[in-house]
């Protein structure tokens, strides 16, 4: 038994010292919000690191997709994964939109593209896949079938800071990418987002609508929202930067430590999608089959007596909420991958601050009892 609880995740935290220069820079400016030095150091910090273009930071990751399909006019119906968190589809609801949901691909347990087009009518104006656990969409098939429905693309890419294909950052696919920096996350400013864009005019105009719609000191054009990042957390992010390639590498060595140590156990499968060229490492999903010893249930109650606190992200699915379900009559399932791995799934704790004994015992608690692979 460990002396203390082990959380699915516990934020990193630079040196507290570290932190004093900038408070005592914001507290001698007296900028606190609104677009202060620190807001436009890390937007120009974070556009170096994540090599993307134009980013607008935010006051969370929801704020910011609420305000991404404000800012492309998203009206009519939306294409989404009932694999996520409930902010994504929350973030449709906000603005009217009615969400659609599509099964998951059972590899990258992200949008099915295979099915997306059978979903897609004269109502349907945007597809808003999620990088699950910072897991790389099928981005090539989801823009082609948006091109040839002339469709927008929107990606919540919250699990997904600094996650690269062949190509590059994947924040730059689609016509715009959500991120969020709450304390969970890989990179977090304690709560805070940021919404990355192609051009100088859309980065703008989403400021402006972070700003209320403000465009000057008397001209409003748009229903804004006050979605700013303030000083503080903008401080925290510029003093993380400095870290991230640290906790992401402390990240790797549990993930790969993970893998040894479940290779062998009968019904315990880790999430292994293809070849990411620099994954990030923010989740560590296991599987538990029914050929496991216990169920997935038991083996998340077990876990938890024993002071390890994993989280069955994502279960329920978003359309097992019952205020998802209001107005449907289907009884037939329609999502049976996201169905499936919902009710098998448990993310196990990873970051930066997990102790290797700490991570052994998870490991034990697992293998015992189970079945070994000969
Ligand atoms: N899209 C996707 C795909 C998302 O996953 C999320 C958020 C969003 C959009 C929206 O972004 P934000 O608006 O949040 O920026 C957590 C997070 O609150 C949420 O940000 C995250 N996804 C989601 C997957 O996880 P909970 O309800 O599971 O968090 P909570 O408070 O239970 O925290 C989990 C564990 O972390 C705790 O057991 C202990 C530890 N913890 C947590 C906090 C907040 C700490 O050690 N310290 C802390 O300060 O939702």
């Amino acid at each position: 038994m460990l002396d203390k609880p082990i959380y699915v995740t516990q934020p990193s935290l630079p040196p507290l010292e570290e932190l004093i220069p900038y408070l005592e820079q914001i507290w001698k400016n007296k900028v606190l919000t609104n677009g202060g030095q620190f807001h436009e150091q890390l937007e120009e910090a974070l556009c170096e690191y994540l090599s993307v273009p134009f980013i607008s930071l935010f006051s969370n990751g929801t704020i910011a997709l609420i305000t991404a399909l404000k800012a492309l006019a998203i009206q009519g119906d939306v294409i989404t994964t009932p694999y996520s968190f409930v902010a994504t589809a929350h973030s449709l609801l906000w603005n009217g939109i009615i969400p659609v949901f599509v099964d998951i691909d059972p590899v990258t347990l992200n949008l099915d593209p295979n099915k997306i087009e059978s979903v897609i009518t004269d109502r349907t104006k945007a597809i808003l896949p999620v990088h699950v656990y910072g897991t790389p969409c099928d981005v090539d098939a989801i823009d082609a079938i948006a091109k040839s429905h002339n469709l927008k693309v929107i990606y919540d890419a919250a699990h997904a800071f600094g996650v690269c294909d062949q190509n590059g950052s994947i924040l730059n696919y689609g016509d715009l990418s959500v991120l969020s920096f709450h304390a969970t996350k890989v990179f977090n400013t304690f709560e805070g987002g940021a919404i990355v864009c192609q051009d100088a005019k859309t980065k703008q105009y989403i400021d402006q609508l972070k700003n209320f719609g403000f465009t000057s000191e008397t001209s409003v054009v748009q229903t804004g929202i006050n979605g700013k990042m303030n000083e503080f957390n903008a401080a925290v992010g510029l003093l993380q930067l400095q870290y991230i390639d640290e906790h992401i590498e402390k990240r790797k060595a549990i993930d790969v430590a993970y893998r040894e140590g479940l290779k062998d156990i009968v019904g315990i499968r880790c999430h292994t999608p293809s070849q990411v060229k620099s994954p990030n490492y923010s989740y560590f999903p296991i599987f538990v089959g029914d050929d496991y010893t216990l169920t997935r249930d038991e083996l998340y109650e077990k876990l938890k007596a024993n002071g390890i606190n994993g989280r069955r992200y994502f279960y329920p699915l978003i359309t097992e909420f019952p205020m998802y379900q209001q107005g449907k009559k289907e009884t037939i399932a329609k999502y049976l991958e996201a169905e499936l791995l919902s009710k098998q799934v448990i993310c196990l704790p990873i970051h930066p601050n997990l102790a290797k004994v700490e991570q052994e015992q998870i490991v034990f608690e697992i293998r015992t009892p189970a079945t070994i692979f000969k």
